[in-house]
């Protein structure tokens, strides 16, 4: 067989002891031609053949060998929906699931634990997943360019055709080893061709997608256009609550289910940066998802509905007018009036994806409206893939996060898998990180954000070194001592990138648009704004009940740590506080030493990632360690510019000199 021309990322099964004896198959309560056991029984044999030279044989074969081992899939009501067990012993492996999903998830769940070093006869599992829509979410736009993508290429979409090939049931191989169950393909800026995808010129394709996919046990989702009734309905409005506005829907809700029954359902993004969206007709954003969602309906579909709505051209002179306070402002007063089939998609702060942010107050705000976090792997303010960030650790603080919601169950967790308020519809979200590059992620080590998000929203209760550890030891096969180098790396590499970017929450100070690289006063949407707000005496955004009063968005528990700059965790204290340069942080240092400090140290272990990454360069196959190391040059380049655009930015500002007397240019 020609090796493909991309890498097997995680899914590149190294030979990780060589057993002598045979498997054969048997199936309880499963039928091998149903689409998903099969892709479950291909998938096993695949690894176990690489994994351990063991041959499995089919299912219908009888084995003969003395030798032989089970591989045993049971139907067993009693596992939790896309759930499994597993039980290896000397006889083989028992896996129960009560439905197919648990059944591929448990095969892959075994695959696994042998990569990382059990023997088949140890593997040992009871799961079941902490959220039931685990989504990636694809800013591919149909010409084959990523929105925010640092990895190539689309590989959905080229020339406005979709495309599908070898690479599409490998991307869904990926996906359905880390418990991914739904994928929005398109951008959710949906323009031009894109508009066009909910009608007959892409249908036979999308349906195939959706067939791809579903053996996967994956569901296809879209990006939708709100304003499809005019862009390519002909209609002059719409107006959700225009009677032929809402014909017209569910006309085209139709004929899409017609065509593609294994639609998922809509991601939308309305009324922001430029979409079109309710507001244009006075109506709330409730009025534009329960219509869609009441059309949907019949289909069993779900509407998925952005909560990143702002005013991007606010007028930053205004100190009232706070971007931060824009998605509880707009979202919360409709609580409790969205249907059962609407989910509100969150992003986990509330500005846009910043190295360190509070969780969104909508999170747990909201206490009667499916939610869904929203996350971004792809590193649009995160170093672009360039930069080393392992964003699992941040993601974790984020579900972990206490909104006082509720008195037992009140953390992002617990909201949005619908363990607060008993609802059956939430989840995770990411924005993927993945293009047509060899490697998927441009950076190669930036598989480890993609490859654990999807683990963490199969479980949210896994740390991000398990998660880090595993990647680790599926990808490269690492010696104990290289694989700790390699761990502590992926961990601490996001306050590196963080101190010497944009530490204690200012977050920004980077190029407008392209969102690498330092531009201190840098904004994209008028020439009066700054998001840190920094003068000769102080920096930071008053978000105080003084201030902008989004803190007071919060519950009172929070609210009130947040409004007092003695109690605000000091990683976020710029966030919600303007504070003088002379501000006493709790290590005693000044704020504007602090800011000089970090910003030094964070080049300077920037430059010893680069070296640990030469460390292990004997254990890494050469052209993942090229690919790397390359980026690593870079990196040192962009954390040297933060590092001296932003100390001389701030020592001309305050004109307080270093204590320690190092170079600022
Ligand atoms: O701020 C932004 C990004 C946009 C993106 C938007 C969003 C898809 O810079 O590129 O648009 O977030 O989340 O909708």
């Amino acid at each position: 067989m020609e090796e493909s021309k991309w890498t097997k990322m995680w899914l590149d099964y190294h030979r990780i002891y060589d057993g002598g004896r045979v498997w054969k198959m048997v199936l309880g309560g499963f039928m091998e031609d149903q689409a998903v056991i099969a892709s479950a029984i291909f998938e096993f044999k695949r690894a176990i053949e690489a994994l351990t030279g063991e041959q499995v044989i089919d299912v219908k074969k009888d084995g003969t060998a003395g030798n032989l081992r089970t591989m045993c899939i049971k139907k067993q009501d009693s596992v939790p929906v896309e759930g499994y067990r597993i039980a290896g012993n000397e006889e083989g492996i028992v896996l129960e699931a009560s439905d197919e999903r648990g059944v591929l998830y448990g095969i892959f769940a075994i695959i696994r634990q042998i990569a990382c070093g059990k023997r088949a006869e140890e593997v040992a599992e009871v799961a079941s997943p902490s959220n039931p829509l685990r989504m990636m979410n694809h800013w591919d736009n149909m010409d084959g360019s990523i929105e925010r993508g640092y990895s190539g290429e689309s590989f959905f979409f080229e020339k406005d055709e979709i495309l599908i090939n070898d690479r599409t049931r490998d991307y869904a191989r990926f996906m359905a080893s880390i418990g991914i169950n739904g994928v929005v393909i398109n951008n959710v800026n949906v323009k031009g061709a894109a508009s066009y995808l909910i009608t007959d010129k892409y249908f036979d394709r999308l349906e195939s997608l959706s067939e791809i996919f579903g053996d996967y046990g994956i569901r296809l989702y879209l990006s939708l256009n709100f304003a499809s009734p005019i862009e390519i309905g002909g209609m002059d409005s719409c107006d959700p609550l225009d009677k032929d506005v809402i014909k017209w829907w569910e006309d085209k809700i139709k004929e899409v289910y017609d065509r593609l029954p294994l639609l998922g359902g809509f991601l939308v993004k309305a009324d922001s940066e430029g979409r079109p969206g309710p507001f244009t007709y006075g109506r709330t954003q409730a009025d534009g998802a329960n219509m869609l969602g009441d059309v949907i309906k019949p289909y069993d579909g779900i509407i998925i509905w952005r909560c990143f709505v702002y005013n991007c051209t606010q007028d930053w002179r205004d100190t009232k007018t706070d971007r931060a306070r824009a998605g509880y402002d707009y979202f919360k007063e409709q609580d409790g009036t969205y249907h059962d089939n609407v989910i509100l998609q969150i992003k986990n702060g509330p500005m846009d994806f910043q190295i360190r942010e509070p969780v969104s107050p909508l999170l747990g705000g909201l206490t009667k409206t499916n939610q869904m976090l929203e996350v971004q792997i792809a590193q649009e303010y995160t170093g672009h893939q360039i930069d080393l960030c392992y964003l699992i650790p941040l993601f974790k603080e984020v579900l972990d996060f206490h909104t006082y919601c509720d008195p037992e169950k009140d953390t992002v967790a617990d909201v949005v898998s619908g363990r607060t308020m008993g609802n059956t519809l939430g989840g995770m979200a990411a924005v993927i990180n993945t293009g047509n590059d060899i490697n998927w992620t441009g950076n190669d080590l930036a598989a480890a954000n993609l490859y654990g998000f999807g683990r963490l929203s199969y479980d949210t209760e896994l740390s991000a070194e398990q998660i880090a550890r595993e990647w680790i030891a599926m990808t490269f096969k690492l010696p104990d001592k290289e694989a700790d180098i390699l761990c502590s790396m992926l961990l601490r590499s996001r306050e590196i990138y963080e101190k010497y970017s944009s530490p204690l929450g200012i977050g920004w100070m980077v190029t407008p648009n392209g969102h690498y690289g330092p531009s201190v006063d840098g904004y994209e949407y008028s020439r009066w704004g700054t998001y840190h707000r920094a003068d000769h005496l102080g920096i930071g955004v008053d978000r105080s009940d003084k201030g902008t009063g989004y803190a007071q968005q919060y519950y009172e528990e929070n609210a009130k740590m947040y409004n007092d700059p003695t109690t605000c965790p000091e990683e976020l204290l710029l966030f919600f506080h303007h504070i003088p340069y002379t501000w006493k942080l709790k290590t005693g240092k000044t704020l504007i030493q602090h800011i000089y400090d970090s910003h030094f140290e964070g080049e300077e272990e920037a430059r010893d990632l680069a070296s640990d990454w030469e460390s292990i360069r004997d254990l890494i196959p050469a052209e993942a360690f090229d690919r790397v190391k390359e980026r690593f040059g870079l990196q040192l380049d962009n954390a040297r510019e933060w590092r001296d655009q932003v100390n001389s930015y701030f020592f001309r500002k305050s004109g307080i000199a270093d204590e320690k007397g190092r170079t600022i240019y």
